[in-house]
């Protein structure tokens, strides 16, 4: 018989959702455009040309979240803010109605027991700082601060927990080198180290803004994805996969500089001439301590030692299962990125800010949406989770990815990840198998 895994007293049981993807209204009140709003509308960028242009019109129906949100018991909503809602060029004017929208919301939150958990930047850009070089620029991680203090200024009466940035490798590395994100664009490394570069400051400069602005105790952290696992615990794949945090360009150029206080010399070899320009000064702000660090794990590298000092990735089994993206289903990055993070990152506070899964799934007959297989994945995670968390890690909460069907990105909504069905014309949430098995697992702060 399975064994009953308890969480912690107080442990954050939440969902995670992002502004572009759930919000819709995308001209609503004096909205600004974002670099999603223009990608989306070119044709062939997204599957089937899908936009957010309404998706969960969660700018009109965030009480319905909310309410989603309470049914399965939880206790916090991770959201992001659109900074082009809030000031529609990037800089200078705010929009009193984007403003109002956010008051709206987490008022609301806070009626129904949910803790607030802020990302300040979700990846919508405002399109005027793109025409203006976007984070190529470092004027954009400047502009960047002006719009978190006005944030913090306005809600942190309210709002107790910050994160500036999210998953700046995914949107450097798919919006400026891939160009399979919005903007589009395909850099040389040089321009896309410069940009990963510009995020960091970004996101040093956001919690500088907490620190001076917060009206009441707060906490900041980013929310970051992509973790590695060593292939076997052997001293040399353990010492490879540590090489890995420290020089990969998905690993080594983000969290390395900001939780250990400057780019790491095997990341600085690795980059050679592309390494990004920086300053002192620049190296001191992408430093600034952390109250956390959030971890999205989905799935990740692994890595063993490739017999000359470094390290190679080695590809999962053969019949791993997949979820409808093709991603590998790999629980025990759920455990690596917990462990590893606590010891190289001198973390002593963690949430796991994204976990989820797409999978088909659909209505049956009976009215219901038995997703067992999106089941079966968070059982899987959660049980790692939890065996990381026996172990001693400091895992303070968990956020689900993601509350309702929503546009994934390039995959627009050809991919589900939602534990709530949303129907699309009436603005309905139906919770799936998966929100009945949160709802669960909550109420008993226990897997099985
Ligand atoms: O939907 C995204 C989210 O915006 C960032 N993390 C991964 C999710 C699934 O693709």
């Amino acid at each position: 018989m399975a064994k009953t895994m308890k969480f912690p007293k107080g442990f954050v049981w939440g969902a995670a959702t992002a502004a572009y993807q759930n919000e819709g209204g995308w001209k609503a009140d004096g909205k600004g455009p974002s670099i999603w709003d223009t990608f989306s509308h070119i044709p062939g960028k997204t599957f089937n040309n899908d936009n957010g242009d309404i998706s969960c019109d969660s700018y009109h129906h965030y009480k319905d979240d909310v309410a989603a949100m309470k049914w399965a018991g939880m206790n916090a909503y991770r959201f992001s803010i659109s900074w082009p809602r809030v000031m529609p060029a990037g800089r200078g004017r705010v929009n009193a109605k984007g403003l109002a929208y956010y008051d709206r919301l987490i008022d609301e939150c806070l009626k129904a027991g949910l803790e607030p958990f802020v990302t300040m930047y979700h990846w919508d850009l405002p399109q005027a700082l793109e025409n203006k070089g976007g984070w190529r620029k470092k004027a954009t991680a400047l502009a960047f601060h002006d719009y978190a203090v006005e944030l913090v200024k306005r809600y942190s009466d309210r709002v107790r927990n910050w994160m500036p940035i999210n998953e700046a490798p995914i949107f450097v590395h798919a919006g400026y080198k891939a160009g399979i994100h919005a903007p589009g664009a395909k850099e040389s490394w040089k321009v896309v180290n410069q940009c990963a570069h510009n995020s960091l400051l970004a996101h040093g400069l956001g919690v500088r803004a907490v620190r001076a602005y917060a009206k009441q105790k707060s906490e900041t952290g980013i929310a970051h994805p992509v973790f590695a696992s060593p292939a076997s615990r052997s001293a040399a794949d353990m010492k490879a996969v540590e090489l890995w945090y420290q020089s990969d360009f998905l690993g080594g150029q983000f969290l390395w500089p900001m939780c250990n206080g400057g780019y790491h010399k095997a990341f600085l070899k690795r980059a050679g001439k592309d390494a990004p320009d920086f300053t002192d000064e620049d190296m001191e702000v992408i430093a600034t301590k952390n109250d956390f660090l959030g971890v999205n794990v989905y799935f990740g590298p692994i890595i063993a030692a490739d017999g000359k000092g470094g390290y190679k990735e080695v590809p999962p089994p053969d019949d791993v299962q997949r979820t409808s993206m093709h991603w590998p289903v790999l629980p025990d990055c759920m455990y690596w990125a917990v462990k590893l993070s606590e010891k190289l990152f001198n973390v002593d506070k963690l949430y796991v800010t994204e976990n989820g899964a797409s999978f088909v799934d659909t209505i049956l007959h009976d009215g219901k949406i038995h997703d067992l297989e999106r089941v079966k994945f968070f059982r899987s995670y959660l049980r790692a989770l939890h065996r990381a968390m026996q172990e001693g890690a400091p895992v303070k909460g968990y956020f689900v990815w993601t509350l309702c069907d929503n546009f994934d990105w390039n995959s627009g909504y050809g991919d589900k990840l939602g534990i709530f069905y949303t129907d699309m014309v009436t603005g309905n949430r139906q919770p799936k198998e998966s929100a009945r098995f949160f709802r669960e697992t909550i109420k008993k702060n226990r897997l099985g």
